[in-house]
């Protein structure tokens, strides 16, 4: 088990800033006050923000040239877990973990169950993996290489559907009420295989999981315009992932992957999209330059960022609405536990500024026709430095005002190498 990172720990190793802080807060708070805002309000709704940390994030991630672990990396789940709740202890905004089957596949869930409650952490969307083969999911005797939901071959149709009955069953075993489904379903050559027949047996296969769904849980499309497949996927687009959840059924809702977009689509209309029509059921958060690079929340395109959030809060009506929200990123180059805290924190500040915005001021100008008059008022939002309230959300969860900084004077990195050993040789995959 390595190190705990406590919140007397916390508040030890920040002291040093505490006065700067208080001094911040209160010239923000002023400001604010000054343009009708609640100070409290807006920290309190950044408070309750929790943002899950997908399990093979925690592991350095790597490309199809190679991978450069970075040492210390988790050997298990429950090492990951360990992880997980390390960055919820900087953050107090990583409460929940997304397990990936069968990269994860506990032998005793039980036994998972009780390590996760005795760190404070609980499970969210479990993820089904039917874009590798492996004798878990496909028997041994099948193969997933020409598809899984979409194959011409009921076998294989049915040993997908297995798999992801045995991950909902693992998801009720851990506490989860979710399960997302991404598949790598489409075709590389053009003529390879029909568009129409795909698309019905996808959908016939979603709809007979979600036959397999307990009460109150919820299975989530999550649509990808390219990768592996190149010529065609078939859960493409928003348009086709909205047709699949409601070919599956009632419980059924569509994921945004922020990286999962042809450049220069509009998310933030997406989203909105999504939610006018309920079918609205959870994120992916990363940020992307090319294609799906899976690059930091919000360093490439930080606007985006805040107006995705503020269509969240727009379907929330004033808040942000319970959706699913996950970290899905590849931590390449940076240690993976300091990213995750970096994407955190820019959803944190994304949201504060949305949460900012005169709302009831931007209808009347948008009905107004006054164009420049409603870009004032989201620039005068996304302009305002933040920060402070941020720091006094997370202080008042117990966590970190700097998570970044008092992540790396706890020293957790350095034990969890002395544990779990450097791991410093680079691998080609
Ligand atoms: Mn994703």
């Amino acid at each position: 088990m390595a190190t705990r990172i406590t919140p007397e720990r916390i508040v030890e190793l920040e002291a040093g800033g505490a006065a700067a802080h208080v001094a911040d807060l209160a010239s923000l708070g002023e400001q604010l006050d000054r343009r009708g805002i609640d100070v409290e309000a807006v920290i309190a709704e950044v408070a309750a923000f929790s943002v899950a940390a997908p399990s093979w994030a925690v592991g350095t991630g790597g490309t199809r040239f190679g991978r450069f672990p970075g040492g210390g990396e988790p050997r298990s789940t429950e090492e990951k877990l360990d992880d997980v709740a390390a960055l919820n202890a900087v953050t107090g905004a990583n409460r929940t973990i997304s397990l990936h089957v069968p990269w994860d596949d506990p032998a005793d869930p039980a036994a998972l169950r009780i390590h996760a409650e005795e760190l404070g952490l609980a499970f969210d969307a479990m993820n089904s993996n039917t874009f590798q083969d492996h004798p878990s999911t496909t028997g041994g005797d099948v193969s997933f290489k020409h598809g899984s939901f979409a194959h011409a071959d009921p076998r294989v149709r049915e040993r997908a559907l297995e798999h992801n009955r045995y991950v909902v069953d693992l998801g009720v075993a851990l506490g989860s009420t979710a399960i997302t489904v991404w598949l790598a379903d489409g075709t590389n050559h053009p003529g390879q295989a029909d568009f129409r027949r795909q698309f019905e047996r996808v959908a016939e296969g979603l709809a007979e999981l979600h036959g397999h769904l307990p009460d109150g849980w919820t299975l989530l499309t999550e649509h990808k315009p390219f990768e592996p497949a190149s010529y065609s996927t078939v859960n493409a687009d928003w348009g086709t992932s909205l047709l699949l959840a409601r070919a599956a059924g009632p419980n059924a809702r569509c994921l945004v992957d922020l990286g999962h977009h042809l450049p220069g689509t509009n998310i933030e209309q997406v989203v909105s999209r999504l939610a006018m029509v309920g079918r609205l059921g959870g994120f992916h958060f990363n940020d992307s330059k090319y294609g799906d690079d899976d690059l930091t929340v919000g360093s490439v395109n930080p606007y985006q960022l805040f107006l995705i959030l503020l269509e969240l809060v727009a379907h929330g009506g004033g808040a942000l609405p319970p959706l699913r929200y996950m970290i899905d990123e590849s931590h390449n180059v940076k240690d993976p536990l300091e990213d995750l805290a970096q994407a955190t924190d820019q959803l944190q500040v994304a949201l504060a500024q949305a949460l900012l915005v005169d709302r009831a001021a931007l209808a009347a100008a948008q009905d107004g026709n006054d164009a420049a008059g409603a870009a004032e008022i989201l620039q005068a939002a996304y302009r305002t430095d933040v920060r402070p309230i941020v720091a006094e959300a997370r202080s008042r969860n117990g966590a970190a005002r700097d998570p970044l900084g008092v992540l790396r004077r706890s020293g957790y990195r350095a034990a969890t190498a002395a544990e779990r050993g450097s791991g410093l040789a680079a691998t080609g995959l």
